[in-house]
């Protein structure tokens, strides 16, 4: 302890003194060196050029992509492709305590189907919410597809907020995808299953027991969360819906959702039956789903929606009488269903046929208003006819799936899985512009803001199924790859192979860094999950434990470098409860916390409250600390939790004496003088310069003299006991002077340094 803070001394005036290292010896390497050291190509050399982002500065876009199986959201930034965070949505995430306290088990809870916790989450697409068709960076949602449910995700503090369970489907795969101004979150169907909860029906009842559907979650911009009340699906016929998307422009009010094994085929290969594959993919043809979303809307307040799990369903037979839902026969087994920018054209790709199908939405509306229809479907649901509603087909490659946008007109990119290709071409015209081989099996590929009314070019990310030969191998499960591309010129430039290491991401949505305005702290004592002050929240000096019957609750508080309280006493079976407020205002000032193998963990950022909660059922002695090395003075952010047998009372009441001399107490009033000439010297060079022109440092400067603050009184307190010679006390106060400072110059030089690689002026 005595040594460290020698160190620590010697480093702060190390820093605050400007020293440096001694001088390097050999000549720096040219680029030339380098290119031919690390066998680099000149076009290397462009794509490393492309995609670097120097120290200190920030990449253009912001990336969301689907956690795959992990159930998480990842983030990363293009085109550095830098990962910069993962998102705890539908599985616990220690780091941020999602799943180990109480205010975000209450989300995950949301989350629980038949009253059974599901700890993972299969999530497919990401989207970013839209006003007027474009992005607006304030939410996004996410969905699952094993556990059919959505989850709703704030980027004011990238933490999720909401998850709704989709009350009548057994698993979804059509979602998320947005309104022009995300007044609805759709989510279809995936493996149809009869629509009423817990209800069996045998296979042979496949065709009139079993259905899909779509549901349109309501969502409430204002309050950030979906509205289930005013959320209604529509029965649909049991093929096997799958993507979908909002029409918008001319086609808004209409939604998109196509289907694959429209053929019904149930497998049975243990029956003798021909198995799935070959059964669901013997037609020509699946259905692409033409939904009135806004009329289904008023059918459903009319009252005229059926009550199914207690939410509101319209039945088939209702929407075909209302004229709301229409079917268009499109491509063996389809995947992608994506709606042009000018919301003009709806682009399929099957995946086993060769061409993207681009379907007209003017023509497909006058066949409807024409009453032009070519047949009907098992269910009465009108069929036009596929002429009648296409633009163009294009044969692109092998195995078509998705298609993203361009900024310039017309300009489409489509992803060929068989072919490991991309294929950019003109959808208006119907021709192909170019092709790019990836590496390998591309599923989804993405547009910077590629699914708004606009799109912003520049990159696309092709998120590729296999990475065989890419990296480093790490055993037979091998990272997924996301390939970065140039779509800046004529002529697709591959630049940037980057490892997934989490689950099979499949979407991922990006938008303009500048567009997220997310805040670096919260109003203190907020509930982050729901918003709202948190009950458990108290200020500085506030902090109380308090015991009623077998319960003991605590109010505590955290700041560099203490806990509050620093010691909680409970008896074996009590219900501790911690309300924990981070009382910090400065950037990046989190404390985490736990208690010693309790199973709980809490990230507390600046100025939010979280609770832990836990039943203190084994004796013993149990040590909390802060998990975020926060200060200096980290380490001794530290507690007891004391489990004391029932009805154990003290038999000594002292604790143990420390054994400090009269040199110790002068060594420790030596050090608080240098420290204090450091902080002096930075606090010169900061008011020097225009540091009133730096918002962080003015917080950061503020927060130092906060801690500054504190150490009144105890100058005095300590040479008391000193007069006293009670060694043991007036060197620990005069050491609790040296903790403040070490704070304050800890803060002092983070603002020196800022002010230094951000150009401060001085100022006479
Ligand atoms: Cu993997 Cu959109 Cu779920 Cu296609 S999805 S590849
Ligand atoms: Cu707070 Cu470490």
């Amino acid at each position: 302890m005595k040594n460290m803070n020698k160190r620590t001394v010697s480093l702060l005036l190390a820093a605050g003194l400007g020293l440096s290292a001694a001088a390097v010896s050999a000549a720096p390497e040219s680029l030339q060196d380098v290119l031919k050291r690390r066998n680099l190509s000149q076009q290397d050399l462009l794509a490393a050029a492309k995609t670097y982002v120097p120290t200190g500065k920030r990449d253009e876009f912001v990336a969301f992509s689907s956690g795959g199986q992990s159930g998480q959201v990842i983030v990363y930034a293009i085109p550095s492709m830098r990962i910069l965070k993962y998102i705890g949505v539908f599985t616990p995430e220690p780091w941020q305590g999602y799943g180990f306290d109480e205010n975000s088990k209450a989300v995950l809870d949301q989350g629980k189907i038949d009253g059974k916790s599901i700890t993972w989450g299969d999530t497919h697409h990401p989207a970013i919410s839209e006003t007027n068709g474009e992005y607006d960076g304030q939410f996004l949602f996410i969905n699952d597809k094993a556990n059919p449910r959505l989850a709703v995700i704030d980027l004011r503090d990238f933490e999720t907020k909401q998850i709704v369970v989709n009350p009548i489907f057994k698993s979804e795969h059509g979602g998320a995808f947005v309104s022009p101004n995300t007044d609805y979150i759709i989510e279809a169907a995936q493996y149809a299953a009869p629509l009423e909860n817990k209800k069996f029906f045998p296979l042979e009842e496949f065709n009139e027991k079993y259905r899909g559907g779509v549901t349109y979650w309501k969502f409430d911009r204002k309050e950030g969360r979906i509205v289930t009340k005013e959320s209604f699906s529509l029965e649909l016929p049991p093929y096997s819906q799958d993507l979908s998307d909002f029409g918008k422009g001319p086609s808004d009010g209409w939604s998109f959702t196509n289907s694959f094994c429209s053929e019904r085929y149930v497998g049975g290969i243990e029956k003798g039956r021909p198995p799935y594959e070959a059964g669901c993919s013997a037609k020509d043809t699946d259905y692409l789903h033409v939904i009135n979303w806004k009329k289904a809307a008023e059918i459903v307040k009319a009252g005229k929606a059926k009550k199914i799990n207690g939410h509101d369903v319209i039945m088939m037979e209702t929407a075909v009488k209302e004229g709301i839902l229409f079917l268009v026969p499109e491509p063996k087994s389809p995947h992608g269903v994506d709606v042009t920018p000018d919301g003009k054209f709806m682009v399929v790709a099957g995946k086993l046929d060769t061409h993207v199908s681009v379907y007209s939405f003017e023509k497909i509306q006058a066949a409807i208003k024409a009453g032009k229809f070519e047949s009907k479907d098992p269910y009465g649901i009108p069929v036009i006819g596929m002429k009648d509603a296409l633009h163009v087909q294009v044969p692109l490659g092998l195995g078509p799936l998705h298609t993203q946008y361009d900024s310039k007109a017309c300009v489409a990119y489509t992803s060929l899985y068989v072919d490991s290709q991309v294929a950019k071409w003109n959808f208006c015209e119907g021709k192909v512009l170019d092709k790019i081989s990836v590496h390998y099996n591309i599923g989804h590929l993405m547009t910077m803001e590629g699914d708004s009314t606009k799109p912003a070019g520049k990159y696309l990310v092709a998120l590729n199924k296999l990475a065989i030969d890419r990296f480093v191998p790490v055993g037979p499960l091998h990272p997924q790859n996301h390939q970065l591309i140039d779509i800046s010129n004529d002529k697709m430039q591959l630049l940037y192979d980057m490892p997934l290491p989490l689950g099979e991401p499949h979407y991922v949505v990006a938008i303009d860094a500048k567009k997220l305005k997310p805040g670096v702290r919260y109003k203190v004592g907020t509930d982050s999950r729901t918003d709202k002050p948190h009950p458990g929240a108290v200020r500085a000096g506030e902090e109380k434990t308090e015991k009623k019957g077998n319960k003991v609750t605590v109010w505590g508080t955290l700041i560099r470098s203490h806990i509050t309280p620093e010691t909680i006493e409970a008896e074996v079976g009590d219900e501790v409860t911690i309300h924990l407020t981070n009382l910090e205002r400065a950037q990046d000032e989190t404390h985490g916390f736990t208690v010693s193998t309790y199973n709980l963990h809490a990230s507390v950022e600046p100025g939010k409250t979280v609770t832990v909660k836990f039943k203190a059922d084994k004796e013993g002695v149990y040590p909390y600390y802060c998990t975020e090395f926060c200060s200096a003075l980290h380490l001794e952010m530290q507690g007891y939790l004391l489990v004391k047998p029932k009805g154990w009372k003290p038999t000594k009441t002292t604790l143990a004496k420390g054994t400090y001399t009269e040199a110790d107490y002068k060594a420790t009033v030596k050090k608080v003088a240098d420290t204090q000439a450091i902080i002096d010297s930075v606090v010169a060079y900061i008011t020097s310069v225009n540091y009133k022109d730096f918002p962080d440092v003015v917080a950061m400067v503020e927060d130092a003299f906060d801690q500054l603050g504190k150490t009144k009184g105890l100058k005095e307190k300590h040479e008391a006991f000193a007069a006293k010679k009670d060694w043991e006390n007036a060197n620990l106060w005069a050491e609790q002077i040296w903790q403040y400072q070490v704070k304050t110059a800890d803060l002092g030089l983070r603002a020196k340094t800022y002010l230094e690689q951000n150009g401060a002026k001085k100022i006479k």
